[in-house]
């Protein structure tokens, strides 16, 4: 599966990888992992993303390896790169952002490795394999089909693509396969407290506060299988904390027994509502997400929605509940 790469690797000589807008663990540990690799066979690597790297995974990057991409900067390295990789992100060069447009006229061979099943028709060779719980699965065995090592910076890198994609082992892709990669991962070092704890554990009071605030206002519907709440940017300005913040809130209703579907309402700018919908996989809700031009996987999934909150929540709840009519 991997010989093509392996022999665009081979042949070249300087490399840019690069990966989606807002840019997650897994594609930014499938990132790092790669640049070292590379980096030691001898490769001139640069590492551009159109976002700026979030601060709960700064800590993946102490050297800064990951520039945020400016024309001016990196244009010239983008013109002369032999190979151009994309990682965690296929389906096109839209999905890099403002980046995307530049590499995409630049004359070096493309190439994508992903597990999202999207099309790779915008590079020369792809390596996409959606049994692969995350990109860093992927990186692992090119590393491995390529007979590199891996550091303990390398290890950090891909154990944080991979217990964030999974949920901490927990989403439906997480396979024995998942847990050997792992394995090999610990071996060489990986920290799985010390990743936790910078990943999930450095909220700040403020966002802890709000998550109070949001799960004391938890209402059920349909004999306690759905969990719904809102948040409005009154209450977000009160607690002092940023949307950016947010993460996991759209879940939180999940941790109730019983309960199948959140719903969760976020009031966003330009008169416009945030929903979120998770499930328990026992009923698919992305139907809902694209009936509002939104999307997502059966059982996480969302949409940006015209209107106030306080007609949105009953609206979508609505819709919620016919699910349960079926
Ligand atoms: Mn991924």
């Amino acid at each position: 599966m991997w010989q093509e790469i392996i022999s665009i690797i081979q042949n070249n000589r300087s490399f840019v990888l690069t990966s989606h807008v807002n840019p997650d663990c897994d594609a930014l540990g499938s990132e790092l992992a790669l640049a070292e690799h590379l980096h030691l066979l001898g490769k001139q690597v640069t590492i551009l993303n159109s976002d700026g790297t979030p601060a709960a995974f700064k800590f993946l990057d102490p050297k800064h390896k990951i520039r945020r991409y400016s024309p001016k900067r990196h244009d010239s390295i983008i013109k002369k790169a032999d190979v151009i990789a994309v990682l965690d992100a296929s389906g096109g060069w839209s999905r890099l952002g403002n980046v995307g447009d530049v590499l995409s006229q630049a004359p070096a061979q493309k190439i994508c490795i992903d597990h999202h099943p999207d099309a790779t028709d915008f590079v020369n060779a792809a390596v996409v394999d959606t049994d692969a719980a995350a990109t860093g699965e992927l990186i692992f065995e090119l590393v491995q089909a390529m007979g590199g090592n891996f550091s303990h910076h390398m290890a950090q890198a891909l154990y944080a693509a991979i217990v964030t994609d999974t949920g901490s082992f927990r989403f439906p892709k997480t396979s024995p396969r998942t847990h050997r990669i792992t394995a090999r991962l610990l071996e060489n070092g990986a920290d799985p407290l010390k990743i936790y704890t910078q990943i999930y554990e450095q909220n700040s009071l403020g966002s802890v506060r709000l998550r109070g605030h949001v799960l004391d206002s938890i209402q059920t519907a349909a004999n306690g299988q759905v969990a719904y709440y809102s948040l409005s940017q009154k209450t977000l300005k009160e607690y002092g904390v940023k949307s950016s913040e947010l993460d996991g809130f759209a879940s939180l209703g999940q941790l109730i027994g019983g309960v199948r579907i959140t719903l969760f309402c976020m009031e966003a700018s330009g008169g416009r509502v945030k929903i979120s919908l998770r499930s328990d996989g026992s009923v698919a809700i992305n139907g809902i997400a694209q009936t509002h031009g939104g999307g997502g996987h059966p059982s996480a999934a969302g949409a940006l929605v015209s209107g106030p909150l306080k007609t949105i929540v009953p609206e979508i709840l609505a819709q919620v509940l016919a699910l349960f009519d079926r």
